[in-house]
């Protein structure tokens, strides 16, 4: 049996990167609840993120969507980044939100439009030149209702070009990260469904381009590690957004649906080499926080993807392959599911004490005063994220 010790010190180079629109506030298409202490600006929205960081030591980076966090100054806002402790990361890209793109974007049969579409990708791309950013994140609405009503090929086609003029714009060093999802909003069609569309696409493009794996992106009962297991043999798996679901594209907090899942995930991550201190898969979070309190949502949400890391590491993986080998199919699950099992929350707290942290961020949070101090400062907080 591994034990903590043996793997705590794989733990140190954890980092998750945190979604900006997860501290606005958001909801569904029936309300949209306002939160006390809501970021009124992308600045507050930041140290929220560092607020995550402060109490975790899991969050150094933070994702920005654009244009729901265009500044005049990036420079100057990677520097308040900085001051307060973490990067700007990952940009997202946003052609879902313009009456223009009513039947598609970068996949738009109207030349103009499409080249709309690619020409917010390269302010994007701009934009991550004064970031510091390494990966611009394309999620496509594009997709359509009605068997008929689209022309499903062309719109590949279409597709392709849009993503080469794109990736043209991009340093070796940076890198084009394309998410996938089965359908939302479009109900018939999707022009990036899955994984398999996703691949293609990359390949196509060169060596840094890759998917990204959002968990709430697949049909219900799709095996999702065994997807992991297939972009990393390929070197394709560029990145997560991490979530739950009950349903469809729920957005919860990552962990809470199905903790089973994400261990199962996070073991194949490790397994294929993907949580490699030199690994470039990239963990991020995409979560909504609808009625729970935003900063704690996040916290909660870093330990999830904490805790069930730790777990997924005390897989005995000698004895795993042994049993494999030997055909013992019942003792090979139950190494695995000992792993599954343990309770590692009383090791993780000593490991984050000794490490200067709070051994409870949650409780921490709590008693900070942070939340109520921010609820005080903050009235009147702006509607950011998604509907914005
Ligand atoms: C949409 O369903 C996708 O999950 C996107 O990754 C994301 O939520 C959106 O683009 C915000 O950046
Ligand atoms: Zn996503
Ligand atoms: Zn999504």
């Amino acid at each position: 049996m591994t034990t903590f010790a043996e793997i705590a010190p794989q733990l140190e180079h954890q980092a998750i990167e945190v979604p900006s629109w997860a501290y606005g506030n958001s909801g569904t298409r029936f309300k949209v609840f306002g939160t006390p202490g809501t970021p009124r600006s992308v600045e507050e929205k930041i140290a929220d993120a560092a607020a995550v960081h402060r109490f975790t030591g899991l969050a150094p980076r933070v994702a920005l969507h654009i244009p729901w966090d265009l500044v005049d100054d990036f420079g100057a806002l990677r520097s308040h980044a900085g001051e307060l402790g973490v990067e700007l990361g990952t940009i997202n890209s946003n052609t879902f939100q313009d009456d223009d793109y009513k039947f598609g974007g970068l996949t738009h049969h109207d030349r103009r439009i499409r080249q709309k579409a690619i020409d917010h990708h390269l302010q994007c791309i701009e934009i991550m030149g004064q970031t510091g950013s390494r990966d611009l994140k394309i999620w496509l609405a594009d997709g359509s209702n009605y068997p008929g009503q689209a022309d499903i090929l062309g719109r590949q086609e279409r597709l392709a070009d849009s993503l080469a003029a794109i990736h043209a714009q991009l340093s070796d060093e940076q890198r084009l990260i394309l998410e996938y999802k089965f359908f939302e909003p479009a109900f018939y069609h999707t022009d990036v469904p899955d994984w398999g569309t996703a691949l293609t696409h990359v390949q196509a493009l060169g060596e840094n381009a890759k998917v990204c794996l959002d968990t709430g992106h697949h049909a219900p009962g799709t095996n999702i590690e065994f997807i992991v297991a297939q972009l990393l043999r390929a070197g394709k798996l560029g990145s997560f957004d991490f979530n739950s679901r009950f349903y469809a594209d729920d957005d919860l907090i990552v962990g809470a649906a199905d903790p089973f899942q994400l261990f199962r995930i996070l073991f194949e991550v490790i397994r294929g080499g993907g949580y490699a201190p030199e690994s470039e898969v990239a963990f991020m979070l995409d979560q909504c926080h609808n009625v729970e309190k935003k900063i704690p949502g996040q916290i909660r949400s870093v330990l999830n993807v904490q805790e069930m890391t730790a777990r997924a590491l005390l897989v005995d993986r000698a004895a795993l392959a042994e049993a494999q080998e030997a055909g013992d199919v019942l003792t090979a699950h139950e190494i695995f599911m000992d792993a599954f099992y343990t309770d590692v929350r009383p090791d993780l707290a000593a490991w984050r004490e000794s490490r200067g942290l709070p051994a409870d961020p949650m409780r921490a949070y709590e008693a900070s005063g942070h939340q109520e101090q921010i609820e005080a400062e903050r009235v009147g907080g702006a509607q950011v994220g998604w509907g914005a």
